[in-house]
């Protein structure tokens, strides 16, 4: 990555220009005001490698003279990749471009690929923004911008105030605002810091003209951000940020489909949320305008564009990245410096993942097309009677009357509710499917959600202020608001269903929202926001394709402005409602998402086909989601369009295990998919994966407890474990659990072997769990069949026949087991184990966190147990953080002990000899019975 540096020659120009021409008067300020961040000796210059430096020189001598718009610049010697794109609006011809003050030079777009260097391009003089009235401020800096010639899009906002916020240690914030007007911005609630917070990881500059905010790492000197690089562009309707990256690899960016690190190799990622089945290259169900960029050296950043608007960002192999919104609002600066603290500091600012209940954890089961609940009941049968794990039945649509949500029908559902009462006393849960759209067809006074909704006035409405009517599965249907005023009748008609169907949690599917017809019956009016100067890169060519008129009112702003903030607002309603009907921890799963949303609910991936390259991409898709503080993720397991095969349904059942959420779910069209309909041999692999799980379940909660009150992933990419090996960065066909549990799953057709990445360290190999062991006494020990891998940060082939998938625990980790069940009803009453993965020096550390899987507020009323686990010097113990009653009862009935070098002569529980212990020299694993109680204090020794 040596070679990379400088980004470009240009970005630190600005800077030093500043520096050389106004400098005088920012020096005043510095030292005047004395602050905290900036201007390290205010030439960063000095600071930089040998090349930079001189290019600073360079340019400090004069910006040169300035290209105006209308006459053809004379500097057009910009190499194809630091070219930033002055038509991003249209294809526009080279009279046309130079006409722009731009420059224009068709080169070949590289082979395959839908983008290239733009043909026509800024040049280095193309006017931005000049920065004034610097000024140090209680919280930051504010100065003023101003632009002395319009540019070519509408209705430029020629002057703008720049605030900048200091507001951590690690985060810097900064807004660029139209101070004449109030704009719509994102009802996001962030945290307000008063003060400002002194820093030694970050300083930041500002470039004078051209305009620019530089964030430059303190302890190297590399610059971060720089939105120097391009013009600013700020019209009514318009926005385009630049900013240089200081490295290739850089994630998030969410949602699209592929690899985990995005190619800087000319990418468009689009974001208007939209109902299509996952693609390469399309804008999809969500919207997370983040990112998180590796640096040389395995420090990490991110920068979040707070932004509910249509936009488009574009990676470009300089590197550098633009966003280009239609309003502007707030960028975040995360300066980690591990990749992990950047996660953390990110969800600081949008919001902490929810604690799910224990169940929501469990194995899930759906299918579109289950037309009755006798059919269903059948299912859950062939399920307990083929002996595998079942938590949670789903319905689908099927269970409606006319698909209207809120009904059920009465030819197949008649007796619904004694159907998910024969769940609950079976120890499962029950969750159907929720469209937004509300049937508006019927004759007043036949549907009450309609009705209520219209007396309450919770429709979006349409030019003449009558509800917009599209279409979904119900016919002709309104679109509630989820704004504040809607959220009683939401509520309302989540409990008067749930008065009649005891359900348990909600899909909320179609929520970007889905429209079956283009912006409404009725089409959209012709106006600016329908037909904007500029239309990102969405599907179907306009912002209305399969969803309502941009137009379209809402209570805080339009459609135009709030259309992305749609799922996020019905998954925030009826989390809201299901704690107010059911008084325990919600369980929501939604289609569509906006950053923030993991504060409420889950994500699927949606309609994925049945094919090894979603299941494949179903990896990156789950890591991106965990990065995205929406832990609780998964894609459907076997696939949903598309009939799955034996093979990939078995393969795909192993990665769902370690999905987050786990849930089979089907289309309508496709054969079943059940675990039960496969042949033997297919589904004792299968029993064998959900038996992995099940056992596992303690240690996945305990990962969701970190990432509800810390910010942690629970599926995590390698690289947040082992930044400083730049071999872990691209890894997006493993996962880890954590910090420890590392995933190899088998994603190609017709392989018994595979190859993955093994970071330095030792990796014990974690297997069993025979079949007939599951539910059974005392819980059967995860234990390594095979001798450990030790790795020097190698690949590695391990064998993967049909039945297994490879799972390796980390030296120097515990995690908690427990024996299986059909339920975690069942399983929850197990007792417990532990796996200790020793370092060559004989420590392990690791913990359990565990409450009664679903009150509310557990933390608050200290309801909950909390154990570190330490082996050190032959001994483990456990730490009682925390201890209440239910984890006070909790037994530990084994501990195994992986990388014990020899056969010990003696075992110690609580000073009484173990007399059955077993010792396997082959795989140095040492495994003790005990009959141990989690909750008070214990010491296992060997000697
Ligand atoms: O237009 O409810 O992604 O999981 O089965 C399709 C029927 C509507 C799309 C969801 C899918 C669900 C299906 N829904």
């Amino acid at each position: 990555m040596g070679a990379q540096w400088p980004p470009r020659a240009r970005p630190l120009l600005g800077v030093c220009a500043l520096l050389s021409l106004a400098a005088a008067a920012l020096l005043g300020h510095v030292l005047l005001h004395q602050l905290a961040v900036v201007p390290r000796g205010l030439c960063g210059c000095a600071r930089v490698p040998e090349e930079t430096y001189r290019a600073c020189q360079q340019g400090a001598h004069s910006p040169g003279p300035q290209s105006r718009p209308g006459a053809a610049p004379t500097q057009c010697d910009v190499p194809p990749n630091s070219r930033f794109d002055c038509a991003p609006d249209k294809a526009i011809t080279q009279g046309e471009c130079e006409a722009r003050g731009c420059c224009y030079a068709p080169v070949g777009r590289p082979g395959g690929s839908r983008m290239g260097p733009p043909w026509c391009f800024f040049p280095p003089s193309y006017p931005s923004y000049r920065l004034g009235n610097l000024t140090a401020t209680d919280t930051g800096y504010t100065a003023s911008l101003t632009r002395a010639a319009p540019t070519f899009f509408p209705k430029d906002i020629l002057t703008l105030r720049l605030d900048v916020l200091l507001e951590t240690e690690s985060r810097l914030h900064f807004t660029i605002r139209d101070p004449a007007s109030r704009r719509y911005e994102v009802p996001l609630e962030t945290p307000r810091v008063r003060g400002r917070a002194p820093s030694t990881l970050y300083s930041v500059e500002f470039s004078e003209d051209p305009f620019g905010v530089v964030v430059r790492r303190q302890l190297d000197g590399r610059v971060l951000l720089d939105t120097a690089v391009a013009p600013l562009f700020f019209a009514d309707q318009f926005l385009q940020l630049s900013t240089a990256l200081p490295s290739q690899h850089v994630a998030g960016l969410a949602e699209h489909l592929g690899p985990l690190l995005l190619s800087t190799n000319w990418t468009k990622v689009t974001l208007w949320n939209r109902d299509v089945a996952p693609t390469p290259d399309v804008n999809l169900y969500g919207s997370h305008p983040f990112y998180l960029a590796l640096e040389d050296g395995g420090l990490a950043h991110g920068v979040f564009l707070l932004n509910s608007n249509a936009m488009d960002e574009v990676l470009q192999p300089s590197p550098a990245l633009s966003w280009s919104p239609a309003q502007p609002r707030d960028v975040y600066v995360f300066l980690g410096p591990e990749p992990k603290s950047v996660v953390q500091q990110y969800l600081e600012v949008i919001g902490r993942p929810f604690m799910p209940p224990y169940w929501a954890l469990g194995f899930h089961l759906c299918r579109w097309g289950y037309p009755s609940t006798a059919v269903t009941r059948q299912v859950v049968e062939n399920m307990t009677r083929a002996h595998f794990p079942l938590d949670v039945q789903w319905n689908d649509l099927d269970y409606m009357d006319a698909r209207r949500d809120f009904t059920f029908n009465q030819d197949g559902f008649g007796d619904f509710p004694a159907m998910v009462h024969e769940l609950h006393q079976g120890g499962r849960r029950y969750v159907m499917i929720v469209d937004p759209a509300i049937s508006s067809s019927g004759p007043s006074g036949s549907y009450r959600p309609y009705d209520e909704g219209l007396r309450r006035g919770v429709f979006i409405t349409n030019e003449t202020g009558q509800p917009l009517i599209g279409k979904g599965w119900a016919g002709a249907t309104a679109f509630p608001d989820f704004n504040p005023e809607a959220l009683d009748w939401w509520q309302d008609m989540v409990a008067e269903f749930h008065a009649q169907v005891p359900f348990d949690g909600m899909w909320i599917d179609m929520n970007e929202p889905s429209n079956f017809v283009k912006g409404s019956v009725d089409g959209c009016p012709d106006n600016e926001l329908e037909n904007p100067p500029y239309v990102p890169g969405v599907v179907g060519g306009s912002l209305r394709a399969a969803t309502i008129c941009a137009s379209s009112r809402q209570f805080l702003s339009t459609h135009y402005n709030l259309h992305n903030l749609y799922g996020l607002t019905e998954a925030s309603a009826s989390h809201r409602a299901l704690v107010k009907v059911r008084g325990t921890r919600p369980f929501v799963i939604s289609r569509s998402t906006f950053a923030g949303h993991g504060q409420y609910a889950g994500h699927w991936t949606g309609d994925v086909w049945s094919s090894w390259e979603q299941l494949s991409s179903s990896v990156p898709e789950t890591l991106l989601f965990n990065l995205l503080g929406v832990p609780l993720v998964g894609a459907d397991v076997c696939g949903f369009l598309g009939n799955t095969s034996e093979e990939l349904c078995v393969r795909w059942t192993q990665l769902g295990a370690f999905y987050p959420f786990m849930r089979n779910h089907n289309d309508l069209h496709s054969l079943p998919q059940e675990p039960y309909r496969f042949s033997e041999t297919a589904q004792q692999a299968m029993r064998k994966a959900l038996g992995l799980r099940y056992a596992l379940l303690p240690h996945l909660y305990t990962l969701f407890h970190g990432a509800h009150t810390r910010g942690d992933t629970v599926a995590r990419p390698l690289f947040l474990e082992f930044p400083e090996d730049p071999r872990t960065w691209p890894v997006d066909r493993q996962l880890l659990w954590g910090e420890a549990l590392l995933i190899t799953p088998v994603l190609e057709a017709g392989k018994v072997e595979v190859t993955g990445y093994f970071p330095a360290g030792t990796w014990y190999d974690l297997q069993t769990v025979p079949v007939e062991a599951l539910g059974s006494l005392p819980p059967p020990p995860l234990a390594p069949l095979k001798p450990a891998i030790h790795s020097e940060g190698q690949w590695v082939t391990l064998p993967a026949p049909l039945d297994t998938i490879n799972l390796h625990l980390r030296a120097g980790h515990i995690i908690p087991l427990q024996g299986p069940g059909l339920t975690t009803t069942e399983s929850r009453k197990q007792p417990m184990a532990l796996a200790v993965a020793l370092t060559s020096s004989g420590e392990a550390r690791g913990e359990l966190f565990w409450d009664d899987g679903e009150s509310l507020g557990v933390l608050e009323r200290g309801a909950y147990t909390q154990l570190v686990f330490l082996a050190r010097n032959n001994t483990v113990v456990n730490d009682l953080v925390h201890v209440s009653s239910e984890g006070a009862a909790l037994q530990l009935r084994r501990v195994t002990l992986l990388g014990v070098a020899s056969a010990p002569k003696q075992v110690l529980a609580n000073g009484v000899p173990v007399s059955n212990f077993t010792y396997s020299p082959d795989t140095q694993t040492l495994d003790i019975p005990v009959s141990l109680t989690m909750g008070q204090q214990f010491l296992i020794s060997w000697s």
